[in-house]
């Protein structure tokens, strides 16, 4: 198609569990624009209001690893600064996330500390791509 493929929605609150995780992300609005790409886990970007264009390993999928969660768009930003933590507030933003290349498919883990080391291993594989 000449471009990657992309979203572009209103950043949403999620269930409020990546931050636990270590992995806090933002949530693209179930009425974002664009289509769905298939569950999985990709390395891409995600560009916010200002126009600063972050690097992202992006998950779509149901969180099969918990329980009652709708197909959801989310982006963890890499190396996201840190303090102030009101500086970098994505919620309520307009961004467009961009998908490069799928990693993997999404997998039901038996709980978090398997999901946790596997993120690790997405953002490193992301940041090798990007
Ligand atoms: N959830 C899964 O159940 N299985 C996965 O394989 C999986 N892979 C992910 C990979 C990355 C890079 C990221 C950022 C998230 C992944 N997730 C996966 C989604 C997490 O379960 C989700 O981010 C976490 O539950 C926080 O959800 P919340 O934003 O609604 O709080």
């Amino acid at each position: 198609l000449g471009r990657w493929h992309s979203m572009s929605g209103e950043v949403v609150h999620g269930a409020a569990r990546g931050r636990a995780l270590g992995f806090p992300t933002a949530n693209l609005s179930p009425d974002a624009c664009g289509t769905v790409p298939a569950d999985g886990v990709y390395a891409g970007w995600l560009t916010d209001e200002h126009g600063h264009r972050w690097q992202a390993a992006i998950s779509v999928g149901s969180n099969p690893t918990f329980v009652g969660v709708n197909r959801q768009v989310e982006a963890f930003v890499i190396g996201r600064p840190e303090e102030p933590v009101e500086a970098f507030d994505l919620y309520g933003q307009h961004v467009v996330v961009e998908f490069m290349r799928r990693l993997r498919g999404m997998v039901a883990y038996t709980g978090p500390e398997a999901l946790i080391e596997q993120m690790h291993q997405d953002v490193d594989a992301s940041l090798e791509i990007l």
